[in-house]
This record gives structure tokens, sequence and C-alpha cells, in this order.
């Protein structure tokens, strides 16, 4: 006898398959955030082979582990690695498996182009290290400053791949911000008002607006440079009348809704998690969100604050200064709502908890390093020295990775339909935060005691010796907390404890549908009623909706074109290496063909 499962798949044809061609052509949100979740994975293991060498090279005054020009190629695909191909990716695996199942949906609005942004970072991520096969990896730190990266100062092509790199990861970012804020506005299930949306999604929805808003200004930054250095114009050149500092503004004008980008799908996996194991709604649920749009509305509005050594006067100064502690403010309401949701909760502290409340925590530590930056004269002695180093690996280690690991135990029940092992999960968790403040901690004071950054070895007089030493150790230990994670991954996914649909007993939609859910999410989209539909009366109707029989439902069938496509996009940029005019004509012709087979082929 069938079992129901059985019987519902038997009247939905799932388009399925699971060699490597169906996950070239899929179309499945589920699925293409897999992929994003793996590649970052491998991207976050690259960076931090990259972070190892460096920390190996400054275990020691005058190390002499690597030469300088690797120095510098390592600690700049290091950072561009870490925020570019890891942190963006990664939040963007979690948009794209969770959005949908948490607002009621059986896909994105746009599953082609959907798939055709992760195939456009992949091949861009590709390309950028390929850079190392020609000993030419981008060598002018993550944010590039000009004119270092003109072509007077770096003659070679690492500055070529950096920019022509960078361009068509952000192609990527721009379509999968519109595509998410598409599906959060138009594929809501009834009921599933704006104000009844999980704070994740909310986050998503936040942080996909400052993707297709930031990422464009840093397009434009980065066409200035390639036009510098392919055509000769001047648009950072002081001699012809251009201004180096034009870089630095149209920069962090992307560069600090960046790092928001970066940390507000953190705040909501941590919005999810915690209510879950207080057994408490979250506190201040609209205030939340409320102080989630000002962090991404006022951090339009600090950029400078990078820029305080650059001269730009005390009026600029001041109001940067204010501007910056100002973000402080909605940053702190969500810290004191999280510990509120804590506060009288029966507090269950498992592997998921226990990352949240490390990432509260730690998270905040380096935003008070980020509020004394905030005062120009005093980041006028921390701007460029480990001080700024140890500020955001606060923010982004202890905060965005740590967050992610948090996601990861939480919702891989639902992914796979098993748990992670709880025990590999307590070890990954103390490794991760004894190795976490081993690195970064000491760094705080090796850069008051003057140590600057991106410099390849330190003389002896400067007495950081042993802070310099116990953070090289603490990063082994962090790199061994992450194959712990890699390894809990690996073998929960064959051996770990089965779940069943909702094995934490959360209230958000996404653990409505069965664990995994099926290619269809929903067997019909249920009506909501409130804001934790899983907790509340009607829970049962809920559940019983969303692992309904599906009837004919239409899925989008898999496609090549987007894989095809990707190629050409990234083919046109890459093709500017050359240096001949006509060339990137060829990855235009190429994505042409692609565009043309995609608009005809047969979707239903
Ligand atoms: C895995 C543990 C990590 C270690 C041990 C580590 C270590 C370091 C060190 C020592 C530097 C400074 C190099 C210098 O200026 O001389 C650095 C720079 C940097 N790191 Fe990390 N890091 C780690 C993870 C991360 C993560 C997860 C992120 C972001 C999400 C990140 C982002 C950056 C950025 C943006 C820079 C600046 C690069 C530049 O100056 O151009 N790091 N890291
Ligand atoms: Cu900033």
């Amino acid at each position: 006898m069938a079992t129901a499962e059985a019987r519902v798949r038997a009247e939905f044809e799932p388009h399925g398959g699971t060699g490597i061609w169906s996950w070239i052509t899929t179309v499945d949100h589920k699925r293409i955030a897999i992929l994003y979740y793996v590649t970052s994975v491998v991207f976050l293991v690259l960076g931090g082979i990259e972070a190892l060498i460096i920390r190996l090279q400054l275990a020691q005054p005058n190390g002499t582990v690597i030469s300088a020009e690797t120095y510098n190629q390592l600690f700049t695909m290091h950072g561009v690695t870490m925020v570019f191909l890891m942190g963006m990716p990664i939040s963007v695996a979690f948009f794209n498996y969770l959005i949908p199942l948490q607002i009621g949906a059986r896909d994105v609005a746009f599953p082609r182009l959907n798939a055709l942004s992760y195939w456009i970072f992949l091949f861009g991520g590709i390309f950028l290290y390929s850079s190392f096969l020609v000993g030419q990896a981008p060598n002018g730190g993550w944010f590039g400053y000009a004119p270092l990266t003109s072509k007077q100062f770096t003659p070679g092509l690492n500055a070529d791949f950096y920019s022509l790199g960078l361009q068509a990861l952000g192609v990527a970012s721009i379509m999968g911000g519109v595509n998410f804020i598409t599906t959060i506005i138009n594929m809501r299930a009834p009921g599933m008002r704006l104000m009844r949306m999980p704070l994740f999604t909310w986050m998503s929805f936040v942080t996909s607006f400052l993707l297709i808003t930031a990422l464009p200004v840093l397009a434009v930054a980065l066409f200035f440079l390639t036009f510098d250095r392919q055509w000769g114009t001047n648009f950072y050149q002081v001699a012809a009348g251009g201004d180096p500092i034009l870089w630095q503004h149209l920069f962090w004008m992307f560069g600090h809704p960046e790092v928001y980008i970066l940390i507000l799908p953190a705040f909501g996996i941590l919005s999810d998690i915690i209510p879950t194991f207080s057994r408490k709604p979250l506190f201040g649920y609209a205030v939340m969100v409320y102080s989630g749009c000002l962090i991404g509305l006022i951090s339009w509005g600090v950029w400078a604050h990078h820029m305080f050594a650059t001269g730009l006067g005390p009026i600029a100064d001041s109001f940067f200064t204010i501007s910056t502690m100002i973000i402080a403010i909605p940053t702190g309401v969500k810290i004191f709502n999280w510990l509120a949701t804590m506060f009288g909760g029966q507090l269950r502290f498992t592997t998921p908890m226990l990352f949240s409340i490390a990432t509260v925590g730690l998270f905040t530590v380096g935003g008070i390093s980020g509020v004394m930056h905030a005062a120009s004269p005093a980041d006028l002695q921390q701007t460029d020295t480990y001080f700024v180093i140890a500020h955001f690996h606060y923010v982004l280690v202890a905060g965005t990775v740590s967050a992610v690991m948090a996601g990861t135990y939480y919702w891989f029940p639902k992914v796979t339909g098993r748990f992670m092992s709880e025990r590999l999960g307590k070890w990954n968790f103390w490794l991760f935060f004894i190795g976490m403040n081993l690195t970064f901690f000491p760094m705080h004071f090796i850069g008051l005691l003057g140590m600057p950054r991106r410099t390849f070895t330190y003389s002896p007089d400067l007495h950081v010796t042993n802070l310099n030493l116990s953070a090289t150790i603490g990063a082994f230990i962090l790199a061994i907390a992450f194959l712990l994670l890699i390894v809990n991954v690996l073998i929960s996914r064959r051996n770990g404890a089965p779940a069943s649909h909702n094995p934490w007993g959360a209230a958000t939609l996404e653990w409505a549908t069965s664990s995994p859910p099926p290619e269809y999410n929903f067997g019909r989209i249920p009506v909501i009623h409130n804001r934790e539909p899983l907790w509340l009366p009607g829970k049962e109707e809920v559940v019983e909706a969303a692992q309904a029989r599906p009837g004919a439902i239409h899925m989008p069938p898999p496609s090549f074109w987007p894989f095809f496509t990707a190629i050409g996009i990234v083919g046109t940029f890459a093709l500017f290496l050359t240096g001949h005019w006509w060339a990137p004509l060829i990855g235009v012709a190429w994505t042409a063909i692609g565009i043309v087979n995609w608009a005809y082929e047969p979707t239903h």
C-alpha cells in the first residue's frame, strides 16, 4: 500500500533527478540554495587558508614564510573572498532556501534568473581565483584604493582581475536582490501580511534593497577604474584633473551598506532562533522590524567614517561621527530585544542557541570598538592598525559567520530530514568560541601598540610578539572549528537522527512543510492568521494544508540557459584582460545566444 507521500508524488511529476545535469539545469530555489551554501563554504576554506598563511607569517617578528608581494595578494584575496565569495553568497543561500518557505510560496519570482545569479557567482569566483594561476592575484587590498590600482602603480593584471571580477559578481548580487524583493512583495500566502513575516524574511527584504542600491555604486567606481586602466581615462588621475579620493567616496558609499548586507541576514537568523529556544515570541517584533529598516537607511549616511584620515575637515568629520554613533541605537535595540526575549524564557542550550547567544555577546564587543572608531580623533590613532582588524572580525566572524553556523544547525533538519550531531556541535561551538577570541582579542592591543595592518613583517621592538603568536594559535583553533562544522554536515547528512517536520517546535511557516520539503513546497498554500502560525490556534490546519495532496501543480521545468548565459556574461568581463577591444564582443554574442534561447524555451 503506497504511503500518502508516495501517492502525492505520484500525482505531481517531480522534475528531480540527482545527477550533475539535474544540478546544472535546476531552477528549484532549494537546490540553488544548496549550491550557494556548498560553494560559499569552499570559498570560506580558501579564505581561511589565506588567513592561516598570513598568521604563520606574522607568528614571529621578521617572518620569512612568504614574500611581501605574496602577502599583499593573500590579504587582498582573503578580504575579497570572505566578503564577496563567502559572506554575501552564504546569506543568499539562506535567502534562497527560506524566503519562499517562510512566506508560503512554491519558489522565487524568477527561478531561471535565480539560477543565473548562482552561475555568475560561481564563474566570477573561478575567474578571480584564476588570477593565482598567473601569479597576478589582486594585491591592492579589498578596497582597492586609487591611485595604487592605477596602471602606473599596478602595471600587471592584478587590478584588472579585481575590477572585472567584482563587476561580474555585482551583476549576480543585483539580480538576486531584484528576485527576492519581487518574491516577498508578490508571492506571500493569503494572510501573510508584511508585519506577520518572520524576521529572517524581513531582514532579507531590507538586505535585498541594500543590494540593488549599493552594488550599482560599486559598479560605477569599477567602470571608472576599468576605463582608466584599459582606455587611459583619468577619473582617479590627479595630474589630469581626476581625484583618487573620488574612489574612496564611491567605494565606501557601497562599502558601508555592504557591511550591513553582511550582518542583517545574521540578525534575521538570530531573531528566528532565539524565540524557538526561549519558548517565547520575539520581544518587540515591530520594533525589531523598524530598527532593521532604520539600520538599512542610516547605513547610507556614514560612509566617510572610513575617510577621517583623508582630511575632509571638521564639519564633515563631525557629521559622520554623529551619524555613525546614531546607527548604534537601532543596533542596540536589537541586542536589547534578543536579551528580553531570552529573559524569563525556558532556555534550551542546543548548539544553534549557543552560537546565537555567543553572536549577541561577541558582536556587541565588535560594536563597541565600532563606536570607538566613530570618534574621529580616536579613529586617527586606530585607523589602518590591527585595532580595526580586531573590530571587523568581531562583527564579521563572531557576527556573520557565527550566525551562519547557528542557522546551519537550526535549519539542517528542515533541509535533510536529519539532525546534526549535538556532541560534535558542542565541540564545534567551544573551539569556535575559544579560537575566535584568542585570534582577534589580542589584535585590539596589537593595534593600540602601533602595529599597522597590511604589513608583512614587524619588528621585535614593537613588543607584540606574544600577542601575535597567540593570535596565530587562535587562528588554527578556529580553523579546526570550521572543519568540525563541515565534518558534522557530511556525517549527519547520512547518519543524523531522523527529524520530523518541526523538530524544534518552532513557530514559523517553513516548519509546516515536511523535512525535506517536496519540490512544490506546499500541497495547498495555507491561509495565515497570525505571526506564529505553528504556535497559535489554527496551527493544525496550516500543517495539514502544507502537507496536503498537491493536485496539479505547475513547477518551472529545468533549464540549461542560465548556466550557458552565465558563461557568456562572466566571459565578457574576463575577455577584457586580453586588451583587445573586440574580444569581449565574443562574450556578448555568446550571452545573446543564451538569452534568445532562454526567451523562446517552453516553460510549460
Ligand atoms: C577564519 C578566520 C580568519 C582569520 C584568522 C583572519 C585573519 C585576518 C588577518 C590577520 C587580516 C589582516 C591582514 C593584514 O592587514 O595584514 C585579515 C584581513 C581581513 N579579513 Fe580576515 N580573518 C578571518 C576570517 C575573516 C572573515 C570570516 C571575514 C569576513 C567575512 C574576514 C574579512 C577580512 C577582511 C575584509 C580583511 C581586510 C583585507 C584587506 O586589508 O584588504 N576575515 N584577516
Ligand atoms: Cu563603515
